[in-house]
């Protein structure tokens, strides 16, 4: 059987992939958290993806890694610079030093979030990311491109939508992805023999979908699930939302500093006052009323 290392594994997308690829994989699961309960099959690296030092450990021996470790939604730049653009390089660079070819990445729909929610993109735009953590998911694919080109590593982006039981919200009937959907996406980017570098979209079969997803659908995944059934009652208690989100498949990633979900946002971002711009130019002082020289 093979081994699978999952970062940021007691996240909820990780115990979703926990429970949904029990039994099919030796799981090795590390997070900066401690991971709950394991089940049989499963083991604990416990690791930071800020350290190199942790990487090289618990990327060693593994078939392939399934790599959902950093920030999740939008941060300050500190935070998304430790977690997403250093911890991102050091999980390449250590996978890359210890010989493991096959890195799925975690991407996002936010590395493509400005495109307007009228247009039907594919794998093939350039990424239109939403927020600073949209900038570090577009960083991380272009990350998996130079490793995938440099030193023949096999990597499979997934820009992932919001994997839920059920969609919470009208956006999330254009992006929602079931568990179960998403667990046959991860296996379709570990068992697809031909993955050189590929981006796909990690959606379910939504009617509503902003996604051409042939390119997932040409590697072999065949979703089940279809935002749709849920999609008279997650309208009737929707609310208007803010114009600006609504216009973009973002949605308030766009805008919003702290991202769609304020209550995850990091905490010195929740008490945090607005600072004063520094570029500005402080008030010029007013000036002493010249005094007329006397005349001599
Ligand atoms: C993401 O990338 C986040 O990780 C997740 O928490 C959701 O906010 C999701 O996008 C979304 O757009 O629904």
């Amino acid at each position: 059987m093979k081994t699978l290392l999952i970062t940021g594994a007691a996240g909820d997308v990780g115990s979703h992939l926990r429970r949904e690829l029990a039994g099919k994989y030796d799981l090795r699961l590390s997070d900066i958290k401690p991971i709950k309960a394991l089940a049989a099959g499963e083991t604990s690296a416990p690791g930071d993806i800020a350290k190199m030092s942790d990487m090289l450990r618990v990327t060693k021996g593994v078939d392939a890694i399934v790599h959902l470790g950093g920030f999740s939604v939008e941060g300050p730049w500190d935070m998304i610079l430790r977690a997403n653009i250093v911890g991102c390089y050091n999980l390449f660079e250590a996978a890359c030093r210890n010989g493991v070819k096959r890195v799925l990445f975690a991407s996002s729909n936010h590395a493509t979030g400005f495109y307007k929610r009228e247009q039907k993109i594919d794998h093939r735009v350039l990424p239109k990311p939403d927020s600073r953590y949209g900038v570090s998911k577009a960083f991380g694919e272009q990350l998996g491109s130079l490793y995938a080109d440099k030193y023949g590593m096999e990597v499979f982006c997934m820009r992932i939508g919001n994997v839920t039981v059920a969609p919470p919200d009208k956006r999330r009937l254009s992006n929602w992805i079931s568990p179960r959907d998403f667990a046959r996406l991860v296996s379709v980017g570990i068992e697809n023999p031909n993955i050189g570098f590929e981006i796909v979209y990690g959606v379910s079969d939504n009617k509503r979908s902003w996604y051409d997803n042939s390119n997932a659908h040409r590697l072999g995944y065949q979703p089940q699930d279809d935002a749709e059934r849920y999609a008279e009652e997650v309208l009737a208690r929707e609310k208007p939302g803010d114009p600006r989100a609504e216009m973009y498949q973002g949605g308030n990633f766009v805008f919003a500093e702290i991202g769609g979900d304020p209550s995850r946002a990091a905490p010195q971002l929740k008490s945090a006052k607005p600072k004063k711009p520094s570029n500005r130019k402080a008030p010029a002082k007013p000036k002493k009323p010249v005094k007329p020289k006397k005349k001599k």
